[in-house]
């Protein structure tokens, strides 16, 4: 392209070929000037001619070499061979999700950089409480943070609406925790009812975990335990039999027979009184989906659920 377009200065630029054959006409006697103007337009008509067809020839080369190199094959693509699948924790998610909708549960979600009074305070976890040291957060310069929960949710949505509540927060929390057994992010679904004082009780509380527990692991037993959270009194750790050993005692139960799968309790009146409630009782409970995930998939190692390898989703499609 670059030598062609050289010759065709040389014949037809300012000072090529054509140009000073046609300056040199003047010199040549009159009765030859119309003879040889006559003949050098017709070479010029013709070389002119010439040239852009090779140009067009040269272009049209070009474009075809481009084509081929940047040629796709379609045949390529072969949708039976996607290694991709829905990871274990979204499977999780979404089937925690479903038992609650199925129960008319609304689903609520909120900010992932929370305020303190949505994380702690309104919690019933005032400033300087032990419950705080607990957890480490993680905190912006400002004073905002990552929740480390998702009960911020159900503030927030108190806050909004009256009773009576029922609604599930599931979403990613933050903890400063990074070892076997814990990972900086993970995800939690907390559950909420609220409704006038005396509507909503324990055993209420008991009958939906148990179902909701049988949906999820199939027939195991269920059991609650006393225990202690500052947003709810009284307060339970929720326990299914190890699903690994049938209760006979196995490494992944330590021996015990059980699983702790759950917290949940009475929602404390100081949570309510944050948030303007008066004269209700409402259940609360909330659990980690990761060990949802690795105890329905029996996936041994928690990391594995965040490294993104293929060879974990192979095994999910
Ligand atoms: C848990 C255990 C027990 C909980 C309490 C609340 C709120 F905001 F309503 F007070 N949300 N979630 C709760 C109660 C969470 O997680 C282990």
């Amino acid at each position: 392209m670059e030598e062609l377009e050289a010759i065709r200065i040389e014949l037809f630029g300012k000072k090529g070929y054509f140009a000073q054959e046609f300056q040199r006409l003047k010199e040549l006697p009159a009765h030859e000037k119309p003879q040889v103007a006559k003949e050098l337009n017709k070479a010029k008509e013709e070389l002119y001619r010439l040239i852009q067809a090779k140009k067009d020839r040269l272009l049209a080369q070009a474009i075809e070499e481009q084509l081929r190199q940047e040629r796709i094959d379609p045949s390529l693509y072969d949708p039976t061979d996607f290694k991709g699948a829905r990871h274990p924790v979204s499977w999780t998610m979404e089937r925690i999700v479903e038992y609650f909708l199925s129960l008319n549960y609304a689903i609520e979600t909120g900010p992932l950089v929370e305020e303190d009074f949505y994380n702690f305070e309104a919690l019933n976890l005032p400033k300087h409480h032990p419950a705080r040291a607990m957890q480490d957060t993680f905190y912006f310069r400002d004073g905002k943070l990552l929740r480390t929960h998702t009960s911020p949710v159900q503030i927030r949505t108190m806050e909004r609406q009256k009773p009576p509540i029922r609604m599930i927060s599931p979403g990613p929390v933050f903890r400063r925790d990074y070892d076997l057994t814990h990972t900086p992010m993970f995800h939690q679904v907390e559950g909420l009812m609220v409704d006038a004082k005396g509507k909503v009780n324990f055993a209420n509380l008991k009958w939906i975990l148990h179902d909701f527990l049988h949906f999820m692991f199939g027939e195991v037993e269920v059991r609650f335990r006393p225990s202690f959270f500052p947003f709810t009194e009284p307060s339970a750790e929720v326990d299914i039999s190890c699903i690994f050993c049938q209760g006979e005692g196995c490494r992944v139960c330590s021996q015990t027979g059980w699983l702790e799968v759950l917290g949940c309790g009475m929602v404390d009146p100081n949570v309510f009184e944050a948030v303007g409630y008066e004269d209700v009782s409402g259940f609360a409970f909330g659990l980690g989906v990761e060990r949802f995930a690795m105890l329905i998939h029996k996936i041994p190692d928690l990391r594995i659920l965040f490294e993104g390898d293929l060879r974990l989703l192979e095994q999910f499609r």
